[in-house]
């Protein structure tokens, strides 16, 4: 089998788009190479003296671990230097940034990205990865970036993908034109392209919630719960639990192996835990070109209106049938 790198594979849909300017491929390419420079800092975290809490606490009060500071700066300098893109939102700050770079200020795109999700597990070598979704700017080329640029439902995304740093390391996006997973090649720093076409396979039976939550978690989503685990033949339940605590993981386990998962509201956070515009809007567009499904149990998260940057929402992600029967019980208790 020929072997197809992930520049190879921009450069060659590329090509299907004949007015493309190409600076979609220039930007994915400079995320890539972020994923690279990320990669190789999550791989040597247990040789070096760069784990635990950098000491700072980030806009949402957590503890931020050396390697998400690490991972945010190389993912913004390689946008921005890249100069496709003229700004970038990320889960580490607080405010956007607009680049007053003139390359940057002529960019038609915006991203947005988690730069290093499921860091608590960074200390326990458990599966981590970066999310990021592309947005065409609103404000006028040539003006400074501005925060409508960033406020824009998932629908209005142009690509969105993940990096997944696990027992391999793989990238997946996608344009709008299907999901497609490229695997990190170590000996000759590649990303080739491994997994084509994903979808989720038609039957899934995987259930992802962290359960520790779940008398704190309305009716629907434990009546759900408890379906997943009723016997039934016909439905192959009980079902399989299976929680990393790691959203690109357990998403992309899901993706794979067909399944569902679901970070809801609780009467703690009835906004649930997860970033609208760089979590859930990244992962529903890969989940609906991949044939699944995302909402936050009555709406579709790509239509959700995002008043501020780091907005949070419930997230019910994974295989269409799935979802929809969680939603099916949320709806008969509200
Ligand atoms: P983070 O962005 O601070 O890393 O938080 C997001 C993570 C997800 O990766 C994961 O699915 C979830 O938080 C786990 O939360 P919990 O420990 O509450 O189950
Ligand atoms: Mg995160």
């Amino acid at each position: 089998m020929s072997m197809v790198t992930l520049n190879e594979f921009i450069m060659e849909r590329q090509a299907d788009f004949p007015f493309a300017s190409g600076d979609l491929s220039r930007l994915l390419a400079d995320i890539s190479i972020a994923a690279k420079i990320i990669n190789h800092k999550v791989n040597k975290a247990g040789l070096q003296d760069i784990l635990g809490a950098e000491g700072t606490t980030n806009v949402q009060g957590e503890t931020q671990m050396k390697l998400d500071v690490f991972s945010d700066q190389a993912l913004l300098n390689a946008v921005k230097w890249g100069g496709q893109v003229c700004g970038a939102g990320s889960e580490e700050n607080e405010k956007y940034f607009a680049f007053d770079l003139e390359h940057c200020r002529k960019a038609k795109y915006v991203i947005l990205f988690d730069p290093l999700d499921g860091s608590s597990n960074i200390d326990v070598n458990v599966s981590i990865g970066t999310i990021f979704s592309i947005l065409r700017r609103t404000s006028a080329v040539g003006d400074l970036a501005n925060i409508n640029d960033f406020l824009q439902k998932g629908s209005e995304q142009v690509a969105a993908g993940y990096v997944i740093y696990g027992s391999s390391t793989m990238l997946v996006y996608t344009t709008g034109h299907g999901v497609n997973g490229f695997t990190l090649e170590p000996s000759i720093g590649e990303f080739c392209l491994s997994h084509a076409n994903m979808h989720f396979p038609e039957h899934g039976n995987i259930y992802s919630i962290n359960e520790g939550n779940m008398s704190i978690c309305e009716k629907g989503v434990r009546d759900f719960v408890e379906w997943c685990k009723d016997i039934d033949k016909k439905t192959n339940r009980p079902f399989t639990a299976r929680y990393i605590g790691s959203l690109v993981a357990d998403f992309h386990r899901n993706l794979i192996k067909g399944g569902v998962y679901i970070y809801p509201g609780t009467k703690k956070n009835p906004e649930g835990k997860l970033r609208l515009q760089y979590e859930c809007n990244p992962l529903a567009f890969i989940a609906e070109q991949a044939g699944g499904k995302a909402s936050d149990g009555k709406n579709r998260i790509m239509e959700l209106p995002p008043k501020e940057l780091h907005q949070r929402t419930p997230l019910f992600i994974g295989s269409k049938h799935l979802v929809e029967k969680a939603e099916e019980f949320i709806q008969k208790n509200s």
